[in-house]
């Protein structure tokens, strides 16, 4: 296996700013490396300590290495392998703010240290096995989460449920390799070479495994991105303000002018059960403006991946038109919804959801109907399994490896290729869950013949 220090730069003592730039209380620096204490040193750190106590957080007048006055700061040294990265770790917190941070990191670099690549520390944690990739991901993952629901995906991500999920999933083509190696090298042994019914049976239900993981990939992208809501209606129907109010805040802009939103606009809002991404369209209808028929075709678009279409008017008779309109053109889950209701003194009659932008009236009631129609959806798409895959990434290494079980299967049942060879498509779907956790290792499979078939007994 690569190791962190093989690679080009490897052996650098890396420093990065670890929280956001701007104005806040505290602000993190992290160098990770060989060199960590010792630039930590140059810095001012554990003066007179010869063998400072790791993971303590210690005062430090910090300076730079010209003698300059930095800041009043805390640093935590942790050291090699149990830190994030397996390297030497040392974490100074400084006051936040633009200059400090600035000024430290520079201190930094000044007493030996790079500056760190994105991602590079994680990247470190891989190499070093802090991690595996499907971790690593999950790292950024729970960074970038904009709703709770890819909170909780993420965490789980991290402490290592799907990784254990594709590791057990790889540990069964080892499996399968390991059975097909015994029959070709003891074909003449007393209780004779395996059945080729058990060889075929594991092969279908690990294709069969790795399909259903597979599948997990449309639930974790809505868990991702959020439920499709598309708010549809003709122009000047309030469906910017309609957006706004649901978001809580001014997006989008409104005018009296029909035809004000020419493009969409998108927002996610952070619900239970499942994130919920807006998209605001242009009014739906005949139109010569150039600019508004693109925007018209952009609603077209976001219609027919819509998982949700609010189809707004301000009145029965534009609820209805909008209806027929989005009808062939949307697979989503319609729900009527009488804009402006404000406005309005009629009976309200039955399924159709009545909001005002303007009075707020309404908006809960949209909203939980709103969160109702995307889990009944997602119920569709759910697996009733907790571990699922969120990126294409994951989805296209399972889709490769279960291509290559598939391949496997046809060959085996046919027999039309001799066993060694058919086993090829398994050591290539072994390659591909290999690729996908981050591992590079070519020992498995004879620890698992040795280990399984005592074959020194
Ligand atoms: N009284 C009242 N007026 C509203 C309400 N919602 C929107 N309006 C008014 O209706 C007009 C059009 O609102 P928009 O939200 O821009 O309508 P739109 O459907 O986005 O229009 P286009 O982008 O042109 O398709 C504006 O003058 C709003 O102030 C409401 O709930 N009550
Ligand atoms: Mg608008």
């Amino acid at each position: 296996m690569v190791t962190a220090r093989q690679l080009p730069g490897g052996d650098d003592t890396i420093v990065a700013l670890a929280t956001a730039t701007g104005r806040g209380a505290i602000a993190v620096i992290r160098l990770s490396g060989a060199r960590a204490i010792s630039i930590a040193r140059a810095l001012g750190a554990y003066a007179g300590v010869s063998d400072p106590h790791p993971r303590r957080a210690t005062r430090v007048a910090l300076r730079h290495p010209n003698g300059e006055p930095l800041d009043d700061a805390l640093i935590t040294w942790f050291a090699a392998p149990r830190s994030y990265t397996g390297d030497d770790v040392v974490e100074i917190s400084t006051h936040g703010g633009h200059v400090v941070p600035a000024l430290v990191l520079a201190a930094c670099v000044a007493a030996g240290a790079r500056p760190a690549t994105p991602g590079e520390f994680t990247r470190r944690a891989v190499l070093n096995g802090r991690m595996d990739l499907v971790q690593a991901e999950a790292v950024a993952d729970l960074i970038d989460a904009r709703s709770t629901a890819m909170h909780r995906q993420a965490l789980s991500q991290l402490d290592g449920g799907l990784s254990r999920r594709l590791l057990a999933l790889r540990d069964e083509v080892i499996q399968l390799e390991a059975l097909i190696a015994y029959d070709i090298d003891f074909p003449e042994e007393d209780d004779g070479p395996i059945a080729p019914a058990r060889i075929q049976n594991a092969a279908e239900s690990l294709r069969d495994a790795l399909r259903a993981l597979m599948n997990t990939a449309p639930r974790g992208a809505v868990l991702r991105d959020g439920v499709l809501v598309v708010i549809a209606g003709p122009p000047n129907a309030g469906k910017s303000s309609l957006f706004n109010a649901l978001l809580g805040e001014s997006r989008a802009l409104v005018t009296p002018i029909a035809g004000t939103t020419r493009d969409a606009i998108e927002a996610v809002l952070d619900r239970a059960p499942l994130p919920l991404r807006f998209v605001d369209t242009a009014g739906l209808r005949d139109t010569d403006d150039a600019i508004e028929r693109l925007g018209i075709e952009v609603s077209t678009r976001y219609l027919g991946q819509a998982q949700v279409v609010l189809a707004c008017g301000a009145s029965e008779a534009d609820i209805e038109a909008t209806r027929h309109v989005i009808a062939t053109r949307t697979p989503g889950v319609i729900i009527p919804v009488r804009t402006k209701a404000d406005l309005d003194a009629s009976v309200p009659s039955g399924s159709v959801q009545r909001v005002s932008a303007e009075t707020g009236q309404g908006l809960r009631d949209l909203l939980e109907a709103i969160d109702g129609a995307a889990a009944s959806g997602a119920v569709m798409l759910s697996t009733g399994d907790d571990v699922l895959v969120t990126r294409e990434r994951h989805r296209a290494g399972l889709a490769a490896a279960h291509d290559e079980l598939t391949e496997f299967l046809l060959a085996w049942e046919s027999g039309a290729l001799p066993a060694p060879v058919a086993a090829v498509h398994l050591y290539a779907a072994r390659e591909a869950l290999s690729d996908l956790i981050g591992i590079v290792d070519t020992e498995d499979v004879l620890d698992r013949v040795f280990r399984d078939f005592c074959i020194g007994k």
